[in-house]
């Protein structure tokens, strides 16, 4: 089934100058990117689009974080586009992320871990709502 899904590549990936090594990863895949910016997210922008981690013990350091630089946000579409991601991305602590990932080649901890990537379908849609009305998606 062809879905789209929400990547984000994080400061600290943006930071090392390695946008292009990464979406060549998705493109290498077989993932299409229809809609893509860098942006710098404000503090409101972050706890929004991580409250489901509101009340764990990491999510003011996530909030700081996500803030300290600029992202590179994109939709991703394609055949399993979530899953495809999620996989490419590897596991969210680099140190357990099989080689080859995105995470075990451009992340240096679990806090600093390169990328995001919406986990279901429901999260996408979300998530892609968040970022992008839909007059800015360009399937082709
Ligand atoms: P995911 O990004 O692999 O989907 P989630 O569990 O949804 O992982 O967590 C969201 C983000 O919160 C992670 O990517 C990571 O940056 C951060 N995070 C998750 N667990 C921890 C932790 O135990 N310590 C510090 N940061 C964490």
């Amino acid at each position: 089934m062809t879905e789209r899904t929400l990547s984000i590549i994080k400061p600290d990936a943006v930071a090392k100058n390695v946008i292009g090594q990464i979406v060549a990863r998705f493109e290498g895949a077989g993932l299409k990117v229809v809609a893509a910016r860098l942006t710098q997210l404000s503090q409101a922008d972050a706890e929004a689009f991580y409250a489901v981690h509101k009340a764990r013990p990491f999510f003011k350091d996530l909030v700081s974080f996500m803030i300290s630089g600029p992202v590179f946000v994109q939709v991703l579409e394609g055949e399993g586009a979530i899953l495809k991601n999620r996989d490419l991305m590897g596991a969210t602590d680099p140190k357990k992320a099989e080689k080859g990932t995105i995470r075990a080649d451009f992340a240096d901890s679990i806090d600093a871990n390169a990328v995001h990537g919406s986990d279901a379908a429901e999260t996408a849609a979300n998530e892609i709502a968040f970022f992008f009305p839909g007059m800015q998606i360009h399937s082709r």
